[in-house]
C-alpha cells in the first residue's frame, strides 16, 4: 500500500467506528462494472455495493435525471405534494404490478415499515387481538441492522448484546414449508423471506417451496411479504425473483438497485389491505418519496428495463455459472446462484475466503467473503460476455491456488 493509501485507512480507523473491516483499497472512481484506487489501479467490481449499483457505476442516465433534479428540487417533506412522487408511484407500481406503495430510504426501513403494516393489518382487517400479532421469519436472514431487524436475526453478530428485542416473531428453518405449516397460528400475521438468503451465502430454497409458502400463506390468511431489497429488480435474471418461483407476494420490499446506487430509496410494494390501513400521522419519514429520490429511481427502473440489464443478468449469470462449474479447483466445495447472484464456497480446508479475495484484488477483481468460506460475485448487471470470461480466467487461477 502507498503512503497515501495507508493514510486513508489509518485516517478511518483513527476516527470511525469499527464496525467493518474493509479490503485495503481506496476507491475513487468507477464507470460501469469497473472502479478505480487512488493510484489508478483497475477493479472489475464484482460486489457493486452489495447489489445497490446493478446498473453500473455512475450510470449516465441516472446521474443526469439526478443532477437536473437536484438544479430545480431536492425535498419538500410529505407535508407538500411534489411534482415526482406521482409518476415515480405510477412507474414501480405498473412495472412490479402493484396497488400501493409506501416509499422509505433503506432497505431496513423498507422493512420496519413492513413489519409495522402487516401488524396493523392484522389487527384491523385480519381480527388479531391487539398486542397479540406474530410474523414468522427464517433462520440466517437478513434483512438490516435496525433494533427491530436484528432482533430476530439468528447470527450473534448481528444481535448480542443489542437487546432487548420486541416480541412477535418466530424463526423457522429457511426451505422448510412443513416448519412454516407448524408455525402458523391464529395470530400469524406474515411471513417475512429472502426468495433467496444472500448474507447467509445466497442460499437458494428448493425447488417447490415458494408455491408451497404461497399456498400456505393463502390458506391461512397470512401475508407473504418477501424481501427483494437484494434479489428484486433483475439481480437474479428477473425483475422479481418470485418470477422464478411463479408466484405472487403480498407485500414485496426494494432498495439497493432502485436508485442504482446514487441514493438510498426503498419501497414497500403491496395490494390495497396491507398499506391501506395506515393513515395521516402514522407513519413517515422526512426523506421518504422526495423529489430527488425518486427522480433517480424513476430513471433507475428506467435504464434497467430499457437497456436491457434483466435479460443480460440472466444471460451473463448463466454464462458465469457455467464457467464457475468449469474451474477445476479443489479448493472449490460448491458454486451457485441465479442469475448475477452467485457465490463460490470453499472447502474448510482451503483457508478463508478472505484471504482468496486480497488475491483477487491483487488481480484487479473486487468480491466479498461471507461466513469465512464463501466467496459473493455480484458484478453490475450490464456485464459483458467478454468481461465474464476475464474474471472467470482471474478466478480459475486464484481458486487453484491454495491459501490454507
Ligand atoms: C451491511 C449482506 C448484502 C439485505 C436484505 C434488507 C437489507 C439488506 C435482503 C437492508 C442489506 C446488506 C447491508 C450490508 C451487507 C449487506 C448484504 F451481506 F448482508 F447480505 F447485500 F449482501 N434486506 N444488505 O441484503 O438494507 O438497510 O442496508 O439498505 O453491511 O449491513 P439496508
Amino acid at each position: 500500500m502507498s503512503a497515501s493509501v495507508i493514510d486513508f485507512v489509518a485516517t478511518e480507523a483513527r476516527f470511525g467506528a469499527h464496525n467493518y473491516e474493509p479490503i485495503g483499497v481506496v476507491l475513487s472512481r468507477g464507470e460501469g462494472v469497473w472502479v478505480w484506487d487512488t493510484e489508478g489501479n483497475r477493479y472489475l467490481d464484482c460486489l457493486s455495493a452489495y447489489s445497490a449499483v446493478s446498473q453500473g457505476h455512475c450510470h449516465p442516465k441516472i446521474l443526469a435525471a439526478m443532477v437536473e433534479q437536484a438544479h430545480r428540487l431536492t425535498l419538500t417533506s410529505r407535508a407538500f405534494h411534489n411534482d415526482q412522487l406521482a409518476p415515480f408511484y405510477e412507474e414501480i407500481a405498473a412495472l412490479t404490478g402493484s396497488h400501493k406503495v409506501l416509499p422509505m430510504n433503506s432497505g431496513a426501513e423498507a422493512v420496519e415499515s413492513a413489519i409495522k403494516s402487516v401488524r396493523k393489518w392484522g389487527y384491523e382487517v385480519k381480527g388479531v387481538p391487539d398486542g397479540q400479532a406474530e410474523i414468522i421469519v427464517c433462520a440466517n436472514n437478513f434483512h438490516g441492522r435496525t433494533l427491530g431487524i436484528v432482533g430476530f436475526s439468528t447470527d450473534p453478530d448481528t444481535r448480542t448484546h443489542f437487546g432487548p428485542f420486541a416480541p412477535g416473531f418466530r424463526i423457522i428453518p429457511f426451505g422448510d414449508a412443513t416448519a412454516l405449516a407448524e408455525a402458523i397460528t391464529p395470530n400469524t400475521v406474515a411471513f417475512l423471506v429472502e426468495p433467496i438468503q444472500g448474507e447467509a451465502g445466497v442460499i437458494l430454497p428448493p425447488a417447490g417451496y415458494f408455491a408451497e409458502v404461497r399456498e400456505l400463506c393463502t390458506t391461512n390468511n397470512v401475508m407473504l411479504v418477501l424481501d427483494e431489497i437484494q434479489t428484486g429488480l433483475g439481480r437474479t435474471g428477473k425483475l422479481l425473483a418470485e418470477q422464478h418461483e411463479e408466484i405472487e407476494a403480498d407485500v414485496t420490499l426494494l432498495g439497493k438497485a432502485l436508485s442504482g446506487g446514487f441514493y438510498p430509496v426503498s419501497a414497500v410494494l403491496s395490494n390495497n389491505d396491507v398499506l391501506g390501513t395506515l393513515r395521516p400521522g402514522q407513519h413517515g419519514s422526512t426523506f421518504g418519496g422526495n423529489p430527488l429520490a425518486c427522480a433517480v429511481a424513476r430513471a433507475a427502473l428506467r435504464v434497467l428495463t430499457e437497456e436491457g440489464m434483466i435479460e443480460n443478468a440472466a444471460r451473463q449469470g448463466a454464462r458465469f455459472l457455467e464457467g464457475l462449474k468449469d474451474i477445476r479447483a479443489n479448493t472449490i466445495r460448491e458454486v451457485r446462484g441465479r442469475g448475477l447472484m452467485l457465490a463460490v464456497e470453499l472447502h474448510p480446508e482451503a483457508g478463508r475466503a478472505r484471504r482468496y479475495c486480497e488475491a483477487l484484488q491483487s488481480k484487479g477483481i473486487l468480491a466479498k467473503d461471507t461466513h469465512e468460506q464463501t466467496i459473493r460475485i455480484a458484478p453490475p448487471l450490464v456485464i459483458t460476455s467478454d468481461q465474464v470470461d476475464w474474471a472467470l480466467e482471474r478466478l480459475a487461477t486464484t481458486l487453484t491456488q491454495d491459501f490454507s
